[in-house]
């Protein structure tokens, strides 16, 4: 049996992070065996990169170059995670493939041209889309500070994002209105029956 692939995808400051980390919490009370992936993952070599990108305006990277090393940041690490798969570690996604190819289209880059330099990269078996019916992200505490953090912007990813609603793996969930701990338990309950192992193979993004 294999571990669960799960990734939490979701527009800035919809809660992902507070998120994943209750889950985290509720994985290692339950003994079950989990690792967390945030991605961009920061803390590599193009991880940096990509971290002075986002928080340095100055910075001045063309957006296919910017879109590559985001690809880039996933493929580099992704040995790591299907070894964590196949020992049975149930693994979640901060963010993954569904935003590297929103926040690029966004930009008018081709949708399909996106794509591509993530083909091949497992399929999460689920993957939760925490969304607002409203714009209001825009309004939460913090937002404004990196860039992409801009109300405007942020309704083109969000319609980019639709795109992958007809996925079977895609589980949108609303949480206006909802507090941590109900956007939690609604969390949970998506989660439960993938937390005993899966025995079907990992499926790959392609065209
Ligand atoms: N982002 C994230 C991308 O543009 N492409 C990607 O492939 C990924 C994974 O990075 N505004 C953007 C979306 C976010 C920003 O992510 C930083 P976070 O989750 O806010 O740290
Ligand atoms: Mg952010």
């Amino acid at each position: 049996m294999r571990g669960a692939l799960i990734a939490i995808e979701g527009l800035d400051r919809t809660g992902k992070t507070t998120q994943t980390e209750r889950l985290l919490a509720k994985l290692k009370e339950l003994n079950i065996t989990h690792k967390l992936v945030k991605f961009p993952k920061r803390d590599t070599q193009i991880g940096k990169l990509i971290n002075t990108y986002l928080t340095e305006k100055s910075f001045d990277l063309n957006d296919q170059a910017a879109h590559l090393l985001f690809s880039a940041n996933r493929w580099e690490v992704i040995e790591e995670i299907k070894k964590d798969l196949q020992d049975g570690t149930v693994v979640i996604l901060d963010r993954y493939v569904y935003s590297g190819v929103a926040y690029s289209a966004a930009k008018g880059l081709d949708f399909q041209w996106c794509l591509s330099p993530d083909i091949g990269l497992p399929k999460p078996d689920l993957t939760i889309f925490l969304k607002f019916r409203q714009s209001e992200n825009a309004s939460r505490a913090g937002f404004g500070d990196e860039r992409y953090e801009v109300a405007e912007f942020q309704e083109k990813v969000k319609h980019i994002f639709e795109n992958f609603s007809t996925n079977s793996e895609w589980s949108p969930l609303y949480v206006d209105g909802l507090s941590i701990d109900q956007v939690h338990g609604k969390i949970w309950a998506l989660l439960q029956k993938y937390l005993g192992g899966l025995d079907n193979g990992l499926q790959v993004f392609s065209i």
